[in-house]
């Protein structure tokens, strides 16, 4: 009984049950580092204006917030340019459109721009067409496009583009999931999402998947972001998300999305920017490689 109470005492203070050792390094407090690489990227291919970035995804599972996010980190301050919303049953997003980042003064931006699309449903006729995301990746889809969730665009639309260029082509996949979801991406999602990232597979467009809403997924990330590595529940749920899309680990990046927040917030902001590069190196390869 003595042994007992002396090893209670002696015994170091475990993690929390949810908590493990960190099993991914990441530089907290080292944001500026990211910020200089963001502002000092530029295409080596000097054909190509900007990289494509299309997000895609389950509908409300954050694709709108993280180009607010993106935008947020980008310009030190909150900014909310792709119109996300919190009670829509279904896609929010209707239209295809791209988002660009604008870099110091107006008019100047970034070279990369973001592709912010409907959501996909796991109805056959609801959300974004499988066909036309496969569309949108080699360049067809005109900004500005309405989808329709019943059938493809049509050659004739004239949002349909005829002749795409370097530029109007997709130059990275990023797929985006909810932790507080991703064990029950129902079957029919899953094969539309494993459908389009096939695709991309064969017209050879780098993929990463970013895992949202971290915040509300886990207690310990939510009470300090800096536990997100540290986390049993999301470590699962990015396994989960290997398995179910085969998206290799090192390519899923989890991220808390600006969304109720005023100010932006260093530790938000590194993991959004540990995303971010990755993204753009991604696109680079594979412009170079074209
Ligand atoms: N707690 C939390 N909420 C988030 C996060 N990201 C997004 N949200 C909320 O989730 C809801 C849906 O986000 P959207 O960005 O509209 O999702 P979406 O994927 O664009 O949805 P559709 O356009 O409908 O396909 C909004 O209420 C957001 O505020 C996050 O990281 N944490
Ligand atoms: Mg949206």
């Amino acid at each position: 009984m003595q042994r007992r109470l002396r090893s209670l005492f002696i015994s170091q203070p475990r993690p929390p049950q949810n908590l493990t050792e960190e099993w991914r390094k990441i530089p907290w407090g080292n944001k500026d580092r990211d910020l200089l690489f963001v502002s000092g990227y530029q295409p080596h291919n000097d054909e190509l204006n900007q990289q494509r970035i299309l997000l895609y995804g389950p509908t409300g599972s954050g694709k709108s917030s993280f180009i607010n996010s993106v935008d947020s980190v980008l310009q030190g301050r909150v900014t909310v340019r792709a119109a996300a919303d919190a009670i829509s049953q279904e896609s929010f997003t209707k239209k295809f459109r791209t988002y660009k980042i604008q870099k110091g003064g107006p008019g100047t931006f970034y070279p990369f721009a973001f592709t912010d699309i409907m959501g996909i449903e796991k109805d056959t006729n609801k959300g974004a067409r499988v066909e036309d995301i496969k569309l949108a990746m080699s360049g067809h889809i005109k900004d500005g496009y309405n989808f329709n969730p019943v059938s493809k665009i049509s050659e004739d639309d004239h949002k349909y583009n005829k002749i795409p260029t370097l530029n109007d082509h997709v130059h990275v996949l990023v797929c985006v999931v909810s932790a507080t979801t991703s064990n029950i991406l129902s079957a029919e999602s899953v094969a539309k999402m494993r459908e389009v990232r096939l695709a991309a597979r064969d017209m050879g467009i780098p993929q990463l998947a970013i895992l949202t809403k971290i915040d509300e997924a886990c207690p310990e990330v939510n009470a300090d972001i800096k536990n997100v590595y540290r986390s049993k529940y999301l470590k699962k749920r990015m396994e989960e998300l290997n398995v179910a899309l085969g998206i290799p680990l090192n390519c899923i990046f989890p991220v808390k999305n600006y969304h109720f927040e005023i100010d932006t917030d260093d530790d938000i902001d590194t993991l959004i920017l540990s995303a971010l590069r990755q993204i753009i190196y991604s696109g680079e390869d594979f412009v170079n490689n074209l």
